[in-house]
């Protein structure tokens, strides 16, 4: 602990875990460190279960995303959730949001900062923010993740300090905390690679903040991978072989663009697909390094990754920790709020592949609601990214649920990333480059080349009868019958049309 925490006047200030929970009020709005269950903090938001089992306590809560079991299941269950955001993933809190229980906040990741700046979050009465250190000029060293703790630092009232003295040293030196001024007076961030550093170490914070701190040992969470089976084998390989005909029509060279790829089994089997490829000398600018990036880069096929946090398996985790140092000169962690942000998405000409639960046959992409209404995770950065890549690419099996479910419909039922957003559509099925096409030629492709057999007669039916009915029209759509196939689910728990007639 001597050694973590450089700013001596800060030795006094050390508690326990329940002393520093005691110090949040009842109905707080409280920030915290943490994304997709990387550098969250631990041990205060237990003593915190703990308060809420004995009294009435119930706090709004805002992260970078997803966070590990503390929070997003054990507080959660604990009731002492009033409102979430922004972005989710443990099954208990998704329940009790789908229940009405939680209030959630589902937004695009680069967005939380400036409403923080602008007060719409907010105002935040504490950060808990996870340290691997603090140093003697007193910067605040995240650990796994860096997320919206640069923000919440800057506006919150009080912090309370969780230092980490289970992560390693190491973890020092590899963030770079650049935080653009306030919109008005703001510059361009002067970033024209993913592999520069702009910013400092670590998050500057006015030490009289600092209300408490409290050493835990705790580690995160590990990622609940699912090995890449022979479907998402199969996209991996179509996405491939899409790249090497980009770069025979000159679009891209053997060192493609920047890679972001989102969070989850598909996303990340997709990146695994690299490892016994041609591509090489490849950078990954992201949000969430999963497994595949390090093996990527222990296979020398990524020589740098940018991102902002580090979600690995617990196989992975001793792999890397352990030997961060093989790492450091490969590997930064920004912001949320750069890592995601429009300008640099749009200036680094990124390829980005993220994931839909069902897309329509004119490209639009549902990634956050089952059956439009039940939230599955949320948003989180998936719409900065197809937004603003050079190219936004979607992936997702052609079904769902055995077979039930058709992940192509007539028209989906929520949106999150409209046809506008949409370039390439990829399932196990093959491939839909709707980039320049209209809506009745992205149509044909997305139903001849990405549905599931046992849905491409009823998907052409439905097209070739929208077409009749609206005279050919721009965008051809039934609306009697646009979401019947959601309807049909409901009431007999499958999509395909025999059914219905039954
Ligand atoms: O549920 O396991 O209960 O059967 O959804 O689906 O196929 O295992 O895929 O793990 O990659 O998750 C979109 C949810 C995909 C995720 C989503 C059911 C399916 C299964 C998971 P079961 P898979 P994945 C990164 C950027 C958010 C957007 C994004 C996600 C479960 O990737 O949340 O990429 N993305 N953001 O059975 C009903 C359908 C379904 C369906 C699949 N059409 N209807 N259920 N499922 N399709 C995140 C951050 O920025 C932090």
């Amino acid at each position: 602990v001597e050694k973590r925490l450089g700013l001596k006047i800060l030795s006094d200030r050390v508690v326990s875990a329940e002393e520093a929970a005691a110090l949040i009020p009842n109905g707080a709005v409280v920030g915290m460190s943490g994304f997709t269950r990387a550098g969250d903090a631990k041990v205060v938001p237990m003593a915190l279960v703990e308060r809420a089992k004995n009294e009435q306590f119930k706090i709004d809560v805002y992260t970078g995303a997803s966070l590990g079991p503390e929070v997003d299941k054990y507080l959660a269950e604990a009731g002492a959730i009033r409102k979430r955001g922004p972005f989710i993933a443990d099954p208990m809190i998704r329940g009790q949001i789908n229940a009405g229980d939680v209030l959630y906040v589902d937004a695009h990741l680069s967005h939380n900062a400036e409403l923080v700046r602008q007060g719409i979050i907010g105002p935040i009465q504490y950060l808990i923010i996870e340290a691997a250190a603090i140093t003697e000029d007193g910067l605040i060293i995240p650990t796994t993740s860096v997320g919206n703790s640069p923000i919440f630092a800057e506006y919150a009232e009080n912090i309370i300090v969780e230092l980490n003295i289970a992560h390693p040293e190491s973890l020092i030196g590899i963030h770079d905390i650049y935080v653009p001024k306030a919109q008005g007076e703001r510059e361009p961030i002067p970033l024209t690679n993913a592999t520069q550093r702009i910013g400092e170490i670590g998050i500057k914070v006015d030490p009289a903040k600092i209300k408490a701190i409290v050493v835990s040992e705790e580690p995160d969470a590990p990622s609940l991978i699912v090995p890449p089976d022979e479907e998402t084998q199969t996209m991996a390989n179509i996405l491939l072989d899409f790249f090497r005909s980009e770069i025979k029509a000159g679009r891209l060279t053997n060192k493609l663009m920047p890679l972001q790829s989102g969070v989850g089994s598909v996303a990340n089997a997709v990146l695994d697909g690299f490892a016994d490829s041609e591509f090489e000398d490849l950078v990954v600018a992201s949000e969430v390094l999963q497994d595949a990036v390090f093996n990527l880069i222990d296979a020398g096929k990524v020589s740098y990754a940018s991102a902002t946090s580090i979600t690995i398996s617990e196989e992975l985790q001793k792999k890397v920790y352990g030997n961060l140092e093989k790492y450091a000169d490969k590997l930064v962690l920004r912001p949320q709020e750069i890592s995601n942000h429009p300008e640099l998405i749009r200036r680094l000409g990124l390829i980005s592949i993220n994931t839909a639960l069902e897309l329509d046959i004119y490209g639009n992409v549902n990634s956050t609601h089952v059956s439009g209404t039940k939230m599955m995770n949320g948003i989180g950065g998936s719409g900065d990214f197809a937004r603003n890549a050079r190219l936004g690419i979607f992936v997702t099996k052609s079904y769902a649920k055995g077979g039930a479910i058709s992940s192509i419909v007539p028209m989906v039922s929520h949106v999150d990333h409209t046809e506008h957003d949409v370039d390439v559509i990829v399932t196990e099925q093959g491939i839909a480059d709707l980039r320049g096409l209209a809506p009745k030629e992205r149509a044909e492709l997305i139903i001849e080349n990405c549905a599931h057999p046992d849905f491409k007669e009823q998907l052409r039916d439905y097209y070739n009868r929208a077409v009749e009915a609206t005279g050919n029209s721009q965008t051809p759509h039934i609306l009697e019958e646009a979401l019947s196939w959601h309807v049909n689910l409901a009431k007999n728990k499958t999509m395909k049309l025999e059914t219905v007639k039954a």
